[in-house]
């Protein structure tokens, strides 16, 4: 595969494809690189490549014939079917120009690119290039991201050096037919080696890092599981955009943990909460807050709802009242359903009551064998501040890879005293209307969100 490197800087791209794989790959004759420089095209005694753009404005506009000129020689002719000394046609070389502008570089147009026999790269500098030479010269704009560098040639040692691990030989065959099929639009599982135990200082702390025991266990079958199960999680948690559009094969199905919904807890804290002045108070039970909440939890399926209370008599109250509504012929149907999966033995009631959230916290943790990922809610988005802030969707993508259980956290009175509850570990956004009045009840707020997490958007039903 042949390159052609179109730029009046050709001194950046020589040294950085001496070396390595792509180094390797040019002394083998694999691949080739030349550079063409606009400037050996110039007539003036200046070698002028630059003029000011037309319209005004800051900075310079490459200007077009020597561009043009050194593409037409890059290309080897300016004909479409330029021919060999023998007279065989050889297909005209492929043009691309290096811009933000042009359509975003990804392993699949990487694997279109590297089909092609000669690829000219066309490198701008100052502003940009007159926009005729595009129209006259350029089969294809590419960009290598959405940031803005100084000239093209980066983008052009990108689009190399990633083209020519693909020409088969450069790489070992394992690798790059694991690139092809294996991890196919997920992010790699973690690598290691040895040492087995990492001894190490961090933050002037001595840590010692062990490598996962099952990589080490020999059994290959549980370390393929556990590799791919490494790759989905990564990549549900880091790249949720490219998670939506994985398509999950049946093994990867077994993988995953029950589905979040299910091992998903409510709880509704009554203490510690702060009144309107800002004080630490214990507020009252409502007979609407747990009815509604409980339905709630039941039509979005939802393990269990705890009212958390340090009052004993209102504790009594509250499962007093559940189990009035428990009795309810309707409800007791659909509560005593056994839960669908999960470690929760036999069918605990839906709502639960508790004198602490810590307590909840506690009893997951012994239920599920993994403490929960606590996740505050709250009208306020500078409370917890310690608390990374997850939108639903990331939250979702965070939390459904993982088989711990969720509680999500709704406070009364004027939301959760958050500096008194250290179990919380993310923050979900705010829900907003569209006024600046935002004043929802609990219940009304509890349900919105359940709704964004686990409801079904209504075109998909
Ligand atoms: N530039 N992907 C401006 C880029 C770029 C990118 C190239 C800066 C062209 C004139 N190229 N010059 N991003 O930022 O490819």
């Amino acid at each position: 595969m042949k390159f052609s490197v179109v730029t009046i800087l050709p001194e950046l791209i020589e040294p950085a494809l001496a070396a390595g794989v792509v180094g390797r790959a040019r002394d083998a004759g694999v691949i080739t690189v030349e550079t063409v420089n606009p400037r050996d095209f110039t007539s003036d005694r200046h070698r002028t490549v630059d003029d000011t753009p037309y319209g005004g404005g800051p900075g310079m506009v490459m200007k077009p014939e020597p561009l043009l000129a050194a593409i037409a020689s890059a290309s080897g002719g300016s004909t479409p079917e330029a021919s060999a000394a023998d007279g065989t046609p050889t297909p005209r070389a492929h043009r691309v120009l290096l811009t933000p502008a042009g359509r975003p570089l990804t392993q699949a147009r990487v694997r279109e690119l590297a089909q092609r026999p000669h690829l000219v790269l066309v490198c701008g500098r100052y502003e940009g290039i007159d926009e005729r030479v595009i129209e006259l010269a350029i089969d294809e704009e590419v960009s290598i991201g959405d940031y803005v560098l100084s000239g093209g040639e980066l983008g052009a040692l990108v689009v190399i050096d990633a083209c020519a691990r693909l020409v088969p030989v450069v790489l070992g065959e394992a690798t790059s037919a694991d690139d092809e099929s294996h991890s196919a639009g997920l992010l790699e599982y973690p690598h290691y080696t040895r040492p087995p135990k990492l001894v190490a200082d961090r933050d002037g702390e001595k840590v010692e890092l062990e490598v996962p025991a099952v990589l080490a266990s020999g059994n290959h079958a549980a370390i393929a599981a556990w590799r791919r199960a490494q790759s989905l999680q990564r990549t549900a948690t880091r790249r949720p955009d490219l998670y939506a559009r994985h398509r999950l094969t049946d093994a990867e199905k077994k993988l995953a943990p029950p589905p979040l919904h299910a091992r998903t807890h409510l709880a509704l804290v009554h203490h510690p909460v702060f009144d309107r002045t800002g004080k630490i108070v214990t507020t009252s039970l409502t007979n609407f807050d747990i009815h509604d909440l409980a339905r709630s939890t039941m039509t979005y399926g939802l393990a269990a709802y705890h009212i958390v209370t340090p009052v004993t008599s209102q504790r009594e109250k509250a499962a007093h009242i559940a189990s009035l509504w428990l009795e309810d012929p309707d409800t007791k149907a659909a509560a005593r359903k056994p839960p669908k999966s999960g470690s929760r033995a036999g069918a605990l009631a839906l709502i639960r009551t508790a004198d602490a959230i810590e307590t909840v916290v506690a009893e997951l943790t012994a239920e599920y064998g993994t403490a929960p990922l606590v996740v505050a809610t709250s009208a306020r988005s500078d409370s917890f501040p310690g608390a990374p802030r997850r939108s639903p969707t990331e939250l979702l993508a965070e939390a459904s890879l993982d088989p711990a259980p969720m509680l999500l956290v709704l406070g009364t009175g004027w939301g959760l005293a958050d500096h008194l509850i250290p179990s919380v570990s993310r923050l979900l956004a705010p829900i907003e209307g569209a006024s600046d009045w935002n004043h929802l009840s609990v219940r009304s707020a509890g349900a919105i969100l359940l709704d964004r997490l686990f409801g079904r958007p209504p075109e998909e039903r």
